[in-house]
């Protein structure tokens, strides 16, 4: 036996036997790392609190469109509609909604806010009748039995301090047609803090 080969083998068989645990060593470092990080995925992100918003409203009404029979019942829904908050429609003889220039009216529904307690001024006009309710109470009632020529009046409202709904109420049944809303404009525009 060469005495040199056996040391040379001898030499080998030492190398890699060191080299081996060298790599499983390496092996575990990595898995230990993937672990780690699949264990942070899993932790909840912190609950960092978030600031308000401020929130700019502004009063807008929704209109729902309805055709009247002859004897003034209400018939179906022929159309939906944003008015202003405040508005002066002057339709005159012709078409009010679509084709509709008579027998026909709508039902509008706003939300208003009083930055204060107190008397509020709401105006309405109608040809032929309107009626405005404030927080379901009857406010202003326009020659809703009579009907005729354009017709304006004006009440002052108590209101609470917050949000109040309001509902107008129109209707024309021939000849010219106009509609107006308006009110102190200090109830129309407000701002809301989200949570
Ligand atoms: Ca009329």
């Amino acid at each position: 036996m060469n005495p040199l080969r056996t040391i040379v083998e001898v030499l080998i068989v030492s190398a890699v036997a060191i080299a081996v645990p060298s790599c499983r060593s390496r092996s575990n470092e990595s898995s230990n790392q993937k672990s780690e990080e699949q264990t942070s995925q899993n932790v909840p992100p912190p609950n960092i609190p978030h600031a308000p918003r401020t929130i700019q409203r502004e009063t807008v009404w929704n209109a729902t469109w309805f055709t009247l029979s002859g004897d003034m019942k209400r018939g179906g829904n022929v159309g939906t509609e944003s008015f202003p908050s405040t508005f002066d429609f002057e339709w005159g003889e012709g078409p009010v909604h679509d084709s509709y220039s008579d027998y026909i009216g709508f039902s509008a529904d706003a939300v208003v806010y009083a930055p204060r307690s107190g008397l509020f001024e709401f105006t309405v006009g109608s040809d032929d009748g309107m009626k405005l309710t404030v927080d379901n109470n009857l406010a202003i009632d326009n020659q809703w039995d009579g009907g005729g020529s354009r017709t304006t009046k004006t009440c002052k409202v108590q209101l609470s301090k917050g949000i109040h709904y309001l509902n107008l109420l129109y209707y024309d049944r021939s000849g010219g047609a106009s509609a107006s809303f308006d009110c102190d404009h200090e109830l129309l525009t407000w701002t809301e803090t989200s949570e």
